[in-house]
């Protein structure tokens, strides 16, 4: 009796260092999202872990890209290029991009990657991700429901926040709001450089739970987070989407929405 208890325990262990410690995080990340005029930004789409700049996941190519102006819908897909990007750990395939603002207003740029296969859990995912860059203060798109099976609609201009302001959103899937959805938080930590990660690390976690910290919507699907430092943050609702399977195998839709804090100087 003691030895099926004993080798239960080692097989619970083993299940546990197998799954990864922290959130994967779907990033389009652009070095500045409140630009006070116009002209060519810069992205890169990478699937990683942020606040560790730890592994980063292979991309495959993803389903849609695409940015909403004025009430307006671009296709960017055929603009995207693989790129390999570089971790603190490993490498993995991404990709970049840039395009020309034209005009003032926000635009909404969303991505909905390929599913993406998790071994250790044995499930697919797929992180449908918005990250929203303004013109010139001019506020056009920055709250609209874009439609996507899972979204995270903000109550707050996401490029609009000081360290200490709040940031609410709602998790919708299928344009419903998703009652006590679990949101994973999680900062980025390191600067981008080029195609990679910068080696030094802004904060550091005093425990695994402040790496990746998990909040949660209320009854109405609203989440509230205080944001305790400048620069970008990363929201992932898990699960929320309308889809549960991919392949014959558990899928994992979930919602991300990115936000860029400046501090008051
Ligand atoms: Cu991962």
């Amino acid at each position: 009796m003691k030895r099926v208890r004993l080798l239960l325990l080692i097989g619970l262990m083993v299940f546990a260092l197998s799954v990864p410690a922290f959130a994967h995080f779907q990033m389009i990340y652009t070095p500045e999202s409140a630009l006070t005029k116009g002209g060519k930004i810069d992205f890169k789409l990478v699937f990683t872990h942020p606040f560790e700049a730890g592994h980063t996941m292979d991309m495959g190519t993803p389903e849609g890209f695409f940015v909403v102006h004025k009430g307006k819908k671009k296709d960017l897909k055929g603009s995207l290029k693989s790129i390999i990007w570089r971790s603190l750990t490993n490498e993995g395939k991404a990709f970049k991009t840039s395009y020309k603002l034209r005009g003032m207003g926000d635009y909404v740029f969303c991505l909905v990657p390929a599913p993406y296969y998790e071994k250790s859990e044995d499930i697919y995912m797929q992180q449908i991700t918005k990250m929203i860059v303004n013109v010139a203060g001019l506020p056009t798109d920055w709250d609209a429901e874009i439609g996507l099976a899972a979204e995270i609609v903000p109550l707050d201009k996401p490029y609009a926040l000081w360290t200490g302001n709040v940031f609410r959103g709602v998790v919708n899937c299928d344009g419903k709001p998703v009652p006590f959805a679990e949101v994973e938080v999680e900062y980025l930590n390191h600067d981008v450089m080029g195609n990679a990660f910068a080696k030094k690390a802004k904060v550091e976690a005093p425990q695994d739970a402040f790496v990746t910290q998990t909040i949660k919507a209320d009854a109405n699907g609203v989440f509230t987070f205080g944001i305790p430092k400048a620069g970008w943050w990363g929201f992932a609702a898990l699960g929320v989407g309308p889809k549960k399977e991919y392949k014959g195998k558990e899928f994992s839709q979930d919602a991300i929405i990115w936000i860029q804090a400046r501090d008051m100087e």
